[in-house]
């Protein structure tokens, strides 16, 4: 299968997935389902959901098991991890955060249904994350509970402060500093420590959650930890790159934005040519510790240059 057929066949069931894991009505009220639905159901690339699939491939690969019982484990983590994801970027698009109106080539959340319609179907997106992680995959085995509890703290340190709320605090202190807050300005140290939280630190979490879930020894998920974090920075570098070279009807989002917000971003502090040398290293990085898993030759290393050659 090439690798562009292999993301197509795990989007479709990843968007299954989540299809059948949202609330409905009578569960939820309705408003709050739409609106929910909206954000979800919208057509991302779907990327941290097909990395958790893809790392749950490849230890079964390492380990000679089923890698179809280890994409069913591992799928309920994956559908999460998107919702906790979405419900990230709805947060960021409201006016008091980035002031977006475009996402994924849609009005954002908070256009369509309002700010305070947009926080909840975030806050509902995220609850409903962690619910799903306690709930499936079901059974008592004490090993499923103890890989589904690693999993739920390893999320929610990943999205909480430690992480991608940390990261966006750090960034959101930076462009709109409190009135009686005023943060010193980044350094380039500051500048990596901020996009490995804001959007490293989910990235990192989809590759270990589906190596817990399928079963990874400590040999395996260390270089693997390892892979998700260099890919993780990659994809943030990549990220600010395109925000200077890309448009609006390719990037599905306002384009330019973080300059004009005065943003800390790669290009800013290191120029183009320099920021695009500095996620070769992290692709350079991610591959090595590939190659120590004995997994150079998986998904993973196409999903790691996919994330490179980015172009939207
Ligand atoms: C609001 C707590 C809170 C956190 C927000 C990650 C983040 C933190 C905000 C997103 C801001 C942003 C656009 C960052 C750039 C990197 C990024 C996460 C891009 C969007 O991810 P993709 O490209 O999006 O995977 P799709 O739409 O394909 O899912």
């Amino acid at each position: 299968m090439t690798f562009d057929a292999y993301v197509e066949a795990r989007r479709k069931e990843i968007d299954a997935a989540l299809q059948a894991c949202l609330p409905r009505s009578p569960q939820v009220p309705d408003v709050i389902a739409g609106a929910m639905h909206y954000s979800l159901m919208s057509g991302g690339k779907r990327l941290r959901p097909i990395l958790v699939i893809a790392s749950a491939e490849a230890v079964a690969q390492a380990l000679g098991s089923s890698e179809a019982a280890a994409r069913d484990t591992a799928m309920p983590a994956a559908c999460a991890i998107e919702m906790i994801h979405s419900y990230s970027l709805v947060h960021d698009d409201l006016t008091a955060m980035d002031d977006d109106d475009l996402r994924r080539g849609r009005p954002t959340a908070h256009v369509v249904q309002g700010e305070g319609m947009a926080i909840l179907a975030g806050d509902g997106l995220q609850a409903e994350a962690f619910s799903l992680l306690a709930r499936e995959p079901q059974g008592h085995h004490p090993t499923l509970i103890t890989r589904k509890l690693r999993v739920i703290a390893l999320v929610a340190d990943a999205a909480g402060a430690a992480g991608m709320v940390g990261g966006q605090a750090i960034d959101l202190a930076a462009v709109k500093p409190g009135p009686q807050y005023r943060p010193p300005p980044l350094d380039a140290d500051g500048l990596q420590a901020m996009h490995l939280r804001k959007t490293g630190a989910l990235i990192r979490a989809s590759v270990a959650a589906g190596a817990i879930m399928a079963g990874a020894d400590d040999r395996v998920f260390a270089a693997l930890d390892a892979f998700g974090l260099e890919i993780g920075l990659a994809f943030q570098i990549v990220d600010d790159i395109l925000d200077e070279e890309g448009s609006a009807s390719t990037l599905g989002k306002t384009a330019g934005k973080d300059r004009a917000a005065g943003k800390p971003t790669y290009p800013s502090f290191f120029g183009l040519d320099e920021s695009r040398t500095l996620a070769a290293g992290c692709h350079t990085r991610a591959r090595l510790a590939l190659e120590r898993a004995g997994l150079l030759d998986s998904r993973l290393a196409d999903i790691a240059s996919w994330i490179i050659e980015r172009k939207t």
